[in-house]
């Protein structure tokens, strides 16, 4: 018989490493450039797996135009009242301080590697370490040349940690027990999506840092356009997925972010607003924050914030929706009209091509939008649209993992366990979007957080140096599970002549169909102006209940579906996660990203606090609590 590996029989890659770093997007990249430094001499080995290639994988996959985090000398404690004022109150400020505090040398290196960076005239030569002023376009962020961003980033952490121990294009379908501890996590097993392997992985600590989820809801685009959305779509889910099968504490997962977008092409709206001065306005030319703004002092902080938090933002932008004085558009004429006042024409062409670039920079598909549609932004306005949800916990939004912070900033005990950005499971640690209840990091803070957590992982990995891990299931009934999509297309796929009509499975992609569907229309998607209700909860709890019966019967003809396969799988849980988090809460927290109708205010008395979870895989049931909220920097109104 041939040994020689086929679809359906893999060849199986076991290893043991002391790390192992999951992700190679801007958590991964910072953690493997970090821990290079904290792991000279002692002998740990280190593996770093992506599942696709570092230069181009995750969100700063196509490049960015900002670096939204860069402190400059601000006070972390400010940038902590932010993130706690744009997401409602609700977070955990030692987290959010940490990251305020450690940001900047990330930005610092960014630079020294090579990302062009925006400098006041006159600073172009000097770095900012020295003291170089950036443009900025917020008062947290920073302008930068950012195409090549993720490339740079992936240079210096395949640089640190070495090629031999990098493997890219490697799936993570799930983490595993310890044998001997169920709270500890032993090691994780994938898949090549190139070659007919599967990947077996023992360790002491391991950095989950797969991203947020994308394409859990049904997306705007259709057809032609069906794949593209705002955030990225290759992350599904894998961080919340993984870490809640493990046993891990999830935290916010009712929180989302629904990003207002350039329409059609999810163009970011960030430089429009704050770089050029942008104003959005309702289809008859009127400024709806301002002809709204009263509706801001029924939310906290009562109208006080000196920027209104993202979903109050989309809040009022959907009022003019609803109340028929949409569409909604970016006044991007009179922006660019009024910046031009002052110019020579050269430097209004310089202008032009800047709001150009700041698209094709970090979002071509907008670009294509405005070639295709004859849009100059000088000249004619640019629609705007609330998107469908992501789950994420490194932009403007905090559904993620529940984390031990820093021991130096008086949280409560019960926030920090010795091992900084560990999880409540043994060993398994996340940073980015992986960690829950904090929010505003972006590139840059997701970047330090991976480095905050390297420290915490050899710290760990030294402490336990004699500790050896054994996987709680064997590793042939791993390779089965992972190939079940696979033998169950193999063996029933002659029992038609269409392969994608047949009675013993599903493929994946009717299958996210169906998730985005019930997402959509009962979990407060784009189909109810993002509303729901407890009956319509229940609704999506029974139908998500048979969907997770169908997911077993998900097919995989080839290795791309496999993929498919066991993303869905994630988004499946990860979606699960958020209903059950929106079903617990009953107040409508963020108004603009979702609405409990039948519990249409924020309380403040009651849900002030934080709602975390856990998820026990063998009886496939949640358990959702409360945790108590400590405000570490009171003072609630500081700006963006
Ligand atoms: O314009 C598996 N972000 C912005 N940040 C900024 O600083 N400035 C901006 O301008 C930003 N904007 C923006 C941003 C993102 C996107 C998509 C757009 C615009 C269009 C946010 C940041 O990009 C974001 O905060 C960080 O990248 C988050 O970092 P991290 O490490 O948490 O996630 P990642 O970079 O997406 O990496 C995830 C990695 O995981 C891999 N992966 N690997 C193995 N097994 C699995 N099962 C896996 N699942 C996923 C991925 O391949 C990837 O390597 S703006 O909107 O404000
Ligand atoms: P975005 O392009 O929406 O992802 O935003 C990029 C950055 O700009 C983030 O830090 C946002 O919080 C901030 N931002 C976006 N829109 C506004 C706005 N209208 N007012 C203040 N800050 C904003």
């Amino acid at each position: 018989m041939s040994t020689e590996a086929t679809f359906g029989n893999p060849q199986v890659i076991e290893e043991t490493v002391d790390i192992l770093l999951i992700g190679g997007g801007m958590a991964a990249c910072g953690a493997a450039y970090e821990i290079m430094r904290w792991i000279e001499g002692t002998g740990l080995k280190v593996k770093l797996v992506d599942k696709a290639a570092m230069d181009r994988s995750g969100a700063v996959a196509q490049g960015l135009s900002a670096i939204n985090t860069y402190l400059g000398g601000q006070d972390p404690a400010d940038y902590a009242r932010m993130v706690a004022n744009d997401l409602m109150g609700i977070t955990r400020d030692d987290l959010a301080y940490d990251v305020g505090r450690h940001v900047d040398d990330s930005v610092h290196l960014f630079e020294e590697w090579g990302l062009p960076i925006w400098k006041q005239p006159g600073d172009e030569d000097k770095p900012l370490k020295d003291g170089g002023k950036p443009v900025r376009s917020g008062k947290w962020q920073i302008m930068i040349n950012g195409e090549s961003y993720k490339v740079i980033v992936a240079e210096a952490a395949k640089k640190a940690l070495g090629m031999d121990n990098i493997q890219e294009r490697v799936f993570i379908v799930k983490l595993v027990n310890d044998k001997n501890d169920p709270k500890r996590v032993a090691g994780a097993v994938g898949f090549s999506v190139r070659e007919h392997k599967v990947y077996v992985y023992k360790f002491k600590a391991c950095l989950l840092v797969a991203g947020g989820a994308v394409n859990i809801f049904r997306p705007r685009s259709v057809g032609e356009g069906t794949g593209r959305a705002w955030y990225p779509v290759w992350n599904a889910g894998s961080t919340y997925a993984m870490a809640a099968e493990a046993g891990a504490e999830l935290t916010m997962m009712e929180n989302r972010f629904v990003p207002a977008r350039f329409k059609d092409g999810y163009g970011p709206v960030g430089a429009w607003f704050l770089l050029f001065k942008a104003k959005a306005v309702n289809a008859f030319g009127e400024v709806y924050m301002d002809r709204n703004k009263e509706m801001l002092k029924q939310y906290p902080p009562y109208g006080l914030a000196a920027v209104p938090a993202s979903c109050l933002r989309n809040h009022l932008m959907l009022h003019e929706m609803k109340e028929g004085r949409g569409p909604i558009y970016m006044d991007t004429p009179t922006a660019l009209a009024k910046l031009a006042e002052t110019m020579t024409p050269k430097e209004i062409k310089h202008l032009e091509a800047e709001a150009w670039e700041d698209f094709l920079d970090m979002c071509i598909g907008q670009a294509g939008v405005w070639a295709g549609e004859n849009i100059e932004p000088e000249k004619k306005a640019s629609e705007l649209m609330p998107t469908e949800p992501y789950l994420l916990g490194s932009h403007s939004g905090c559904s993620g993992i529940w984390v031990s912070g820093p021991e130096d900033l008086g949280a409560p005990d019960d926030w920090h366990w010795g091992y900084r950005s560990m999880t409540t499971v043994k060993g398994l640690f996340t940073a980015g979007d992986g960690v829950g209840a904090s929010g505003h990091k972006f590139s840059s803070g997701s970047h330090a957080e991976g480095r905050i957590a390297a420290k915490g992982m050899v710290k760990f990995a030294l402490d336990n140096k004699d500790w050896k891990p054994e996987l709680d299931t064997p590793v042939n009934e791993l390779v089965e599970e992972i190939y079940r999509p696979v033998r169950t297309y193999l063996e029933h796929k002659d029992y038609t002549t269409a392969i994608d009509v047949n009675p013993h499975y599903i493929t994946p992609k009717m299958l996210q169909f169906r998730l985005q569907k019930i997402m959509d229309e009962y979990v407060a998607g784009v189909a109810t102006w993002y509303q729901t209700n407890a009956k319509m909860l229940a609704v999506a709890e029974e139908k998500l209940e048979m969907l997770k019966e169908d997911a077993l019967k998900m097919r995989a003809k080839d290795l791309h579906e496999l993929l498919r396969a066991w993303e869905n799988y994630h988004r499946v849980l990860a979606a699960e996660a958020h209903m059950k988090h929106i079903q617990f809460r009953e107040e409508s927290r963020y108004p603009g990203f979702y609405y409990r109708m039948d519990f249409n205010i924020v309380d403040e008395k009651n849900w002030k606090c934080f709602v975390n979870s856990t998820y026990d895989r063998k009886a496939k049931k949640w358990t959702v609590f409360k945790r108590p909220h400590v405000d570490l920097v009171s003072k609630p109104t500081a700006g963006h």
